[in-house]
């Protein structure tokens, strides 16, 4: 089995990789995301699982015996990746997916369920900036005309995003969601917690909530050098200001606040800009926490735009309300595959980080996550990584759970 999944794994490292920085590209419905998914649909056609396509841009692979009945069991995640991203965050669920049914062929396991491996799409929401789109509009947790508004970095709408990938796209609720009884995440750890605590594979408790806003910072263009300090109304320096605001509000709270993405007009150097649209990415331990984090940021926004005369407008594009997992399935699958004597039993973490899974838990359905230690935690960059022997873990963790589930 090891050399299953470090064949599938060397078989898509190259893909959407850039050779200047070593981090991954895989944007939805582009050539490389594209490359991915139909790498995939090779995979499973090799297994002799049937491919189904949503017109969501998501895959799904069934492992359906004659006499399978019931509830399906799904596993899977995700093979897109955001700007620059590493190689594990998405991709290691679904190529762990694929060698966990090569491990249960081999103990000669048949599963009386349906079991599936899905590859969700735009989880990232690096492209269209919802997170987890795919799973969502599987799901019905966002409606196909939201998802028709979404335009991507160059004005690109969704649909002529997916029709020029050579899909059919039909967004909307998924008829093979309908099918499933249980879903089982496997993912990278994205922090440091198994390190930690010195072991390979973790299951998971919870998801903070956690939203993207944008802030909209509108002020006056005029000439970098012929006007004075005094005389500007510089959204830059209210952009400059707010997030520093907002570095120092989720610091004092314990929580997570970050700009990591700017655009600014006209984007000259030798002007003072019109405008600087900046988004807010925010995570708090409650709903209540993330409302109140974003507003008090939002305000200090505020009352510096009446400073420097500048305005703000601050639109939510992305809201994850806090996830708990299925506490039942967890306790179980945390017992999967243990033997008399074997060690405690493996760790419940709580994560910052959006998964597909936190989408299907709020949507109702029974849900758990399976972690793979990351020995420096460090995700959405080139740097990301998991110790192979720690993937390998990953696997048969993921096989015991499919088998006590689909058994
Ligand atoms: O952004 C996230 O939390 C996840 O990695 N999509
Ligand atoms: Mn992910
Ligand atoms: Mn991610």
């Amino acid at each position: 089995m090891p050399d299953d999944f470090e064949r599938m794994w060397t078989d898509l490292a190259g893909v959407g990789r850039s050779s200047a920085s070593g981090g991954y590209f895989r944007q939805p419905f582009a050539s490389a995301e594209r490359e991915c998914h139909a790498w995939f649909c090779a995979q499973a056609e090799a297994r002799r699982l049937r491919l189904e396509h949503d017109g969501n841009g998501n895959t799904v692979a069934w492992w359906e015996p004659s006499g399978a009945t019931g509830d399906a069991v799904l596993t899977g995640s995700h093979l897109d990746s955001v700007l620059d991203g590493g190689a594990y965050d998405g991709p290691l669920g679904v190529v762990s997916a694929l060698a966990a049914v090569d491990v249960l062929r081999d103990r000669g396991f048949v599963p009386s369920r349906p079991l599936g491996v899905a590859a969700f799409s735009e989880e990232e929401g690096s492209r269209f900036g919802l997170a987890c789109l795919g799973s969502r509009l599987a799901i019905g947790a966002t409606t196909p005309a939201a998802a028709r508004e979404l335009r991507d970095r160059d004005g690109v709408a969704l649909l002529d995003a997916m029709a020029t990938a050579g899909l059919e796209p039909e967004i909307g609720p998924a008829e093979w969601l309908r099918r499933v009884g249980t879903f089982v995440e496997l993912h990278v750890e994205q922090g440091r917690d198994l390190v930690d605590r010195g072991t390979a594979v973790g299951l998971g408790s919870a998801i903070w909530p956690h939203g993207r806003y944008r802030f909209d910072f509108t002020g006056e263009a005029n000439h970098a050098g012929t006007t004075r300090m005094e005389d500007r109304h510089d959204p830059m320096l209210t952009y400059a200001m707010t997030a520093l605001a907002a570095n120092k509000q989720a610091r004092l709270a314990g929580q997570r606040a970050t700009f990591g993405r700017l655009e600014v007009g006209p984007n000259s150097t030798n002007a003072v800009p019109s405008r600087v649209t900046a988004w807010l990415d925010a995570r708090c331990e409650s709903d209540a926490a993330l409302a109140a984090l974003v507003e008090a940021i939002a305000k200090q926004g505020a009352d510096r735009a009446e400073r420097d005369g500048t305005a703000l407008a601050v639109t939510a594009e992305s809201v994850s309300p806090a996830v708990v997992f299925d506490d039942a399935l967890t306790r179980r699958l945390a017992q999967a595959g243990a033997g008399p004597g074997d060690g405690p039993a493996r760790p419940v973490i709580a994560t910052q980080a959006g998964h597909d899974a936190g989408v299907l838990a709020a949507a109702g359905v029974p849900t758990a996550m399976l972690f793979v230690r990351n020995p420096t935690g460090v995700s959405h960059s080139p740097g990301e990584h998991a110790e192979t022997t720690d993937c390998l873990a990953g696997v048969e963790a993921l096989a015991d759970a499919l088998e006590e589930l689909a058994r």
